[in-house]
């Protein structure tokens, strides 16, 4: 019986939707054809986002109000943002204003 238990644990995690555990969940943004893919992320408070930049040109995720900036990323470059408050940040490319994003981060308890 404990080993059913265990397996039915390791499905939750990786998954990502456990209450119990709310592992850290990885979220990963494209950056091609200057675009943001998925263009909306939800994430949770400890998850992490990893944007990855395939263009052949270099771009940004940069948060409004002050709140992250990846700094220039060069094409294959990709920069990580550890998502430490909830709330709901749009971001832009700063070389390309109309490159557009945004982080919706719950509470580390709230996921479903
Ligand atoms: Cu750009």
């Amino acid at each position: 019986m404990a080993v059913r238990i265990i397996v039915v644990s390791a499905l939750l995690l990786s998954a990502g939707s456990c209450r119990a555990m709310p592992e850290p969940v990885v979220h990963t943004v494209t950056i091609e054809g200057s675009t943001f893919t998925p263009a909306v992320v939800t994430a949770h408070v400890g998850d992490r986002v990893v944007w990855v930049n395939k263009d052949f040109m270099p771009h940004t995720a940069t948060g409004r109000g002050d709140t992250f900036d990846s700094g220039l990323l060069a094409p294959d470059a990709s920069w990580t943002l550890t998502l430490e408050t909830r709330g709901t940040v749009d971001y832009v490319c700063t070389y390309h204003p109309t490159m557009r994003g945004t982080l919706r981060v719950d509470g580390a308890t709230e996921r479903p």
